[in-house]
């Protein structure tokens, strides 16, 4: 209806299709007030005979329409908008996995296989891509119009989004948060190739997958040192730790996700594994986003049966 924007994403219909009806709704309503304050306030205007008895008796049909009708109307709304919110929130199991982190004032974006872009994000056609994202310093905030999709990029945390680009074509990457002097030249472009560009467009790339070059990291910020097997300093063993309980000396146990792991390293003192000494220096200034990504991708690839895996990229 309003919008001429391209509906290049599957939430595109459907959040604009919304967008109109909550336009007609509300707009509706507020067409109704009006003109019956216009029509009350020339039938009433001072020194008009209008009859100002009040009224003497009510119309029960009329009471009740008038809640009720308009009671469907907005909790109708409701439940369509909270059913597209879980859509929006629920990415489907086979999605894609890219990692987006934002800084003052670009994109970065790492792809499965390691190929890294700036300010661009390639994403394949007609399949589901799952957004993981997270910010060196302020919070921004990813908005791609065409696609009817935005969400906040957090310091410390990870937000994720979820779409389906539906065609093929560049579409303009926004922050919209003020994040800075150049906040509005945070800009970039989501290019939506075929799925068989994608893939080929990944595999011309001579980067390292994250998991060898997280275990390259491993060695060079010294945790090998304290964490290898037979390290000789009493260190957990990462092996088997992701989404596995772990005990804390607070008494409390956590799941060992991608949140943990992540303040695990920037903020070790934060939680205490039980049984060990707090000996674990902070990394917080000294490892940026991205390599906390490919240290996460290294621990991941170390599984989830302690001993029986191999070390992800020992052999280099
Ligand atoms: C000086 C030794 C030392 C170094 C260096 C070190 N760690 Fe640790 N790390 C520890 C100790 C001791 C613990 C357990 C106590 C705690 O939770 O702080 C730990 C805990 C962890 C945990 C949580 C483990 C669990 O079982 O829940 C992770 C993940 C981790 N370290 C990753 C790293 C990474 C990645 C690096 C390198 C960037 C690193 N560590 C460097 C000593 C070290
Ligand atoms: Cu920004």
């Amino acid at each position: 209806m309003s919008i001429q924007l391209p509906e290049a994403s599957n939430f595109s219909v459907p959040i604009d299709r919304m967008f109109d009806a909550m336009l007609v709704l509300c707009g509706s309503v507020a067409l109704g007030v009006f003109v019956v304050m216009f029509w009350f306030c020339i039938k009433y205007r001072h020194g008009s005979d209008a009859n100002r008895e009040g009224r003497q008796s009510t119309k029960m049909s009329l009471e009740i329409g008038w809640t009720l009708i308009p009671f469907v109307l907005f909790v109708g709304m409701f439940a369509w908008s909270i059913n597209l919110w879980t859509l929006l929130r629920t990415p489907p199991a086979g999605a894609t996995p890219i990692y987006v982190i934002a800084k003052q004032w670009m994109w970065k974006v790492q792809h499965a296989n390691g190929r890294r872009e700036i300010d661009m994000l390639h994403v394949p056609l007609g399949v589901p891509v799952r957004l993981i994202m997270t910010s060196q310093d302020v919070i921004h905030s990813f908005y791609v119009p065409d696609f009817r999709v935005k969400q906040d990029v957090v310091p410390g945390r990870y937000t994720a989004l979820w779409f389906t680009a539906t065609k093929l074509g560049s579409f303009p990457l926004l922050c919209s948060e003020y994040c800075g002097t150049d906040h509005a030249a945070m800009t970039g472009t989501v290019e939506v190739v075929s799925p068989r560009d994608y893939q080929r467009w990944l595999h011309a790339s001579t980067a390292l997958p994250p998991a060898k070059r997280g275990r390259q990291l491993f060695v060079q910020f010294g945790c090998s040192g304290c964490h290898d097997p037979g390290a000789g300093i009493h260190a957990p063993d990462l092996h088997g730790l992701y989404r596995s309980r772990v005990q804390l000396a607070d008494g409390t146990s956590v799941i060992a996700d991608d949140r943990y792991l992540h303040d695990s390293i920037m903020l070790p003192s934060t939680q205490i594994v039980a049984g060990y000494t707090p000996i674990m220096p902070t990394y917080q200034s000294r490892i940026d986003e991205e390599d906390v990504l490919a240290l996460l991708a290294y621990i991941k690839s170390l599984g989830a049966e302690p001993s029986a895996v191999q070390h992800g990229g020992a052999h280099e």
